[in-house]
């Protein structure tokens, strides 16, 4: 590269644009654009410690315990942990939640409380951590609907529609962090070298001609007939329409982040295994809404199989949805398939 065409190209730290995403509402006043910081280090502070994955154990460590004796951390105990510290005395936030606890995560007494709820799943899809598959964090942000104290369980129960930011890190082949704001989705990749996340896919779209669908289809025997003639019809079963290709990591995020650049749709639908649980197995406040905001944003679509899920009124922390999610037209199809053969 010449000294000129060095001066020329447009280096975009995170930092920088979530500044300038943040000059076009004059209102803001930079909380949020440094809660979205905060969380691009917890991001960078996970990605060193998954790249580790499976160290402990040739360091010396015999079950939970490593040579020294002390107790080693899972990492998704280890992603929770870090999330909460790096925002539980910076004055941004008013409550937290996380996959890992049943309860809500208030502000310690001692820290001041914020205006902002930050809901998150700290390592998702961490039954591949053994087997070096991505993984990922996602995070759901949304404005304190109480007036002030301590944030409470219905700050934390909004509807997608409501959320400021929603966002994930994936740890795979590279670390990225993919957001939106509502100004588009944008995804930057962490230099190692550097530490630093450059952006790499500014307004990401959905590709217009999808390429793959994805569903455990494992449980296929499980599944309502709607959801049976649906994967018929997305296989070209019913027709002389090519096939979509299957692709299925069992990692939400990468699964979700595969189908956002190549177009496709990922469904995780509910099935009869478990009849006491007849809303599939995904969450919605910090799984299934923050992920439909990313799909919306990126001209995509995600619903429950009836019903958009930005729309639904979470009533409990840990709710669990069906969720079809990508491409517009192949979640619709779905949802004409459901309302059709149930
Ligand atoms: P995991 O159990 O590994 O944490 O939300 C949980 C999740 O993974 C998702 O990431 C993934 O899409 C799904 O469960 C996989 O479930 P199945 O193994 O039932 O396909």
């Amino acid at each position: 590269m010449s000294v000129s065409d060095f001066d020329q190209a447009k280096i975009i730290t995170i930092e920088r644009h979530i500044l300038e995403e943040q000059q076009v509402h004059p209102e803001a006043t930079g909380v949020l654009t440094n809660l979205l910081y905060d969380l691009a280090l917890a991001g960078k502070f996970i990605a060193s410690q998954t790249t580790r994955a499976g160290l402990a154990e040739i360091l010396g460590s015999t079950e939970n315990t490593n040579i020294q004796g002390e107790t080693v951390m899972k990492l998704d105990q280890l992603a929770d942990r870090t999330i909460f510290r790096l925002n539980d005395h910076t004055g941004r936030i008013a409550v937290m939640a996380s996959e890992e606890h049943e309860h809500l995560l208030p502000v310690p007494g001692r820290f001041p409380v914020g205006k902002y709820v930050l809901l998150y799943d700290p390592l998702d899809g961490s039954s591949n951590i053994d087997y070096n598959a991505s993984i990922g964090t996602i995070f759901a942000i949304y404005r304190r609907l109480s007036i002030d104290g301590p944030g409470t369980l219905d700050d934390c129960l909004q509807p997608g529609s409501a959320l400021v930011v929603a966002g994930y890190m994936i740890y795979g082949s590279s670390t990225m962090l993919v957001y939106t704001s509502g100004l588009g989705v944008h995804g930057f990749t962490l230099d190692p070298a550097i530490g630093e996340f450059l952006l790499t896919h500014p307004d990401i779209r959905i590709p217009n001609k999808p390429k793959y669908y994805s569903v455990n289809q494992g449980y296929e025997k499980y599944w309502s007939s709607g959801i049976q003639h649906y994967t018929r019809w997305l296989q070209g079963m019913d027709g002389d329409r090519k096939p979509l290709s299957l692709r299925y990591i069992g990692s939400l995020v990468g699964d979700f982040h595969r189908n956002l650049l190549s177009g496709g749709v990922f469904y995780y639908p509910a099935d009869t295994q478990e009849p006491s649980k007849p809303h599939g197995k995904l969450r919605l406040t910090y799984e299934a809404a923050p992920l439909a905001f990313i799909a919306s944003q990126a001209g995509g679509y995600a619903s429950d199989g009836t019903r958009s899920i930005l729309d639904i009124q979470p009533e409990t922390l840990h709710q669990r949805t069906p969720l079809f999610i990508g491409n517009r037209f192949l979640v619709e199809k779905a949802e004409e398939f459901i309302d059709r053969f149930g």
